[in-house]
Formats: C-alpha cells, structure tokens, sequence
C-alpha cells in the first residue's frame, strides 16, 4: 500500500534541536523511520501496558521508556521501535489520540533511536515541556519554579 504521509514536512511539527543533520535530512529520516514518539504518558504507565496497547499496530522490535535524567524515573514519553514502516504509520494513525491510563496520548514519527534521547532535557530532569504543563494527574502535585514534580503521600 502507499504510504499515507507522502510530504514530510506535514509529518510531524517537532524538530528535534539536537538533531545534527540539515531540515532535509530530518525530513528523509522521519520519512523512513520505524520509531515513534509517544508523548502526554501518565508516569505511572509501565512498559508491559505499552507494548499491550501499541503491538495492535504491528510486531514491536523494542520499547524505550523516558526517563528523568535525576531520578531515573518514568517522565511521560517513551520511544516505540517497529520492524515496518506500515505499522509505524499504523501506529501514528490508529492510536494517537487514544487514551492510555486516563490521558490522550500523542505519538509522533521520530528520526530515530539514539543512546541518550531517553533522558528528559527539562531543568527538572523530566521533560522539556513538563515544565509548561497545567494538566497533572490527580495524584501529582507541582512545585517550584521550574515544574518540580512530587508524589503526595
Ligand atoms: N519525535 O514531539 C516530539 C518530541 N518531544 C516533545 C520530545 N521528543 C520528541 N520526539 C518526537 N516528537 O529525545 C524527544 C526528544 C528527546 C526526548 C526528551 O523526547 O527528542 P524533551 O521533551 O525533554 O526535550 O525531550 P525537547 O524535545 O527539547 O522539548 P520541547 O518540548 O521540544 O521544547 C523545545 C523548546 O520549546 C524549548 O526551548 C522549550 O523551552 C520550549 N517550549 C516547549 N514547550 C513550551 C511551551 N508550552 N511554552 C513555551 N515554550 C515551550
């Protein structure tokens, strides 16, 4: 079947600001890409849910939790590897949006799997946008000035 996503540009609305390459060969990895993105995760959603809810999309190669780089705990995104480029676009297609331990979640196409891109690179350790995020699960509490997160007790 052709692909659904011809344009590469229209594919995704992030740019990873680390990625070395120029806007084109961003454009050509995400356009071949097996990886997804899956992004606005509950902390608390472990890696056996994963793989249950994004293996109806196609045969998973691995899974990369995110991590806060300080406490080296789940942060709310994790890296999905397929072995086809059909159930990657499957994956982006059929279960963005849907919800997973009570929160929509987002996946996104992504350049690709390097060591490192598991650590959050918010000041906090978690994730970038973390720090802007209003929406928390209910037994979240945020303080301080850059999206420091606690569990309540
Ligand atoms: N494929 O959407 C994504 C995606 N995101 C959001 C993160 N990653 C993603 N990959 C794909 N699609 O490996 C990957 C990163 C990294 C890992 C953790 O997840 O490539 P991060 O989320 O901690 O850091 O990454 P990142 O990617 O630098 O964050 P973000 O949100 O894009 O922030 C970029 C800039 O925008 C920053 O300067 C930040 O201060 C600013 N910003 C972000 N959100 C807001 C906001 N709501 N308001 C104002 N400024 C904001």
């Amino acid at each position: 079947m052709a692909s659904l996503f011809k344009d590469p540009s229209k594919i995704s609305v992030y740019r990873d600001r680390r990625f070395s390459g120029t806007q084109e060969e961003f454009d050509d990895a995400l356009q071949a890409s097996t990886t997804v993105y899956v992004g606005n995760m509950s902390f608390y959603t472990t890696e056996e849910q994963v793989y249950e809810l994004f293996s109806r999309a196609g045969e998973i190669k691995k899974i990369i939790m995110g991590l806060d780089k300080n406490t080296k705990t789940p942060c709310g995104f994790c890296f999905i590897l397929y072995y086809s480029r059909e159930d990657t676009e499957d994956s982006v297609k059929y279960i963005s949006g849907t919800i997973l331990d009570d929160r929509p979640i987002r996946v996104d196409f992504d350049w690709g799997f390097q060591e490192g891109r598991q650590w959050g690179r918010g000041k906090s350790g978690g994730q970038v946008r973390d720090e802007y995020r209003t929406d928390y699960d209910p037994d979240i509490l945020l303080i301080g000035g850059y999206g420091k997160l606690v569990q309540k007790e």
